[in-house]
């Protein structure tokens, strides 16, 4: 499947500075867990997102709209790379004002059509992990899990990962998406998701 063209619209603190989308599909996380990395296989482009070593490299809201398929029309929707949480080394009120922006961004963002929630496949579902997945669905938000990293499990160890990351996530294996932004693994699939997520 072809590269999901993406152009990037602003970064933001709050919903209500975000312009209007057709639908949008969001990317929430745990700090470090490769979001932006995701945004930019996806998009098979390098440095689209900004990705790092240092975890809590993206502090805003940032948006891409997903080019439509002819110069002048419509953007056809768009991706949100949210902001990673369970940052340690984050200030305390920093923490809050994360946690306040990604919380109202999900729960008043009415263009949202699916929540994908990237799980580290090398180390697997944290406590943070958990609860953001009990809190979407005590919120009734659309949601998706996504394991990164594919490429960072041993093939001798990855049937039994797969089992285990998905009970943490209390789903069944054949729930989850695994993907390796490095290696393209599940890359493509991904993007045949989005696209019916986006209803393109
Ligand atoms: N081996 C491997 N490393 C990856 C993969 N995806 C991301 N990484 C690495 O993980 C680190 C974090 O990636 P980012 O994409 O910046 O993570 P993020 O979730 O956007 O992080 P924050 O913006 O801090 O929330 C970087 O060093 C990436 O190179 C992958 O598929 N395989
Ligand atoms: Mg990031």
């Amino acid at each position: 499947m072809a590269p999901i063209p993406m152009t990037f619209v602003m970064s933001g603190d709050d919903v209500s500075k975000l312009p209007e989308s057709n639908a949008e599909v969001a990317i929430v996380g745990r700090s470090n867990v490769g979001k932006s990395s995701l945004v930019n296989a996806l998009s098979n482009r390098k440095k689209l997102a900004h990705t790092s070593n240092t975890p809590g490299r993206t502090r805003l809201l940032n948006l891409f709209w997903v080019d439509p398929p002819k110069q002048g029309q419509q953007p056809v929707g768009s991706i949100m790379d949210l902001p990673g949480y369970g940052y340690a080394k984050a200030p305390g009120q920093m923490r809050g004002n994360w946690q306040k922006m990604i919380e109202g961004y999900l729960l008043e963002r009415e263009e949202l059509t699916m929540v994908m929630v990237l799980v580290d496949g090398e180390i697997g579902p944290t406590k943070l992990d958990v609860q953001m997945l009990d809190w979407l669905r005590a919120s009734d938000l659309p949601h998706t899990v996504i394991a990164t990293k594919h490429d960072k499990v041993k093939s001798s160890k990855r049937e039994k990962r797969k089992k285990d990351l998905a009970e943490g996530c209390m789903l069944e294996k054949g729930d989850i998406v695994w993907v390796s932004a490095h290696k393209g693994v599940g890359i493509d699939r991904l993007r045949g998701l989005i696209h019916h997520w986006l209803s393109l």
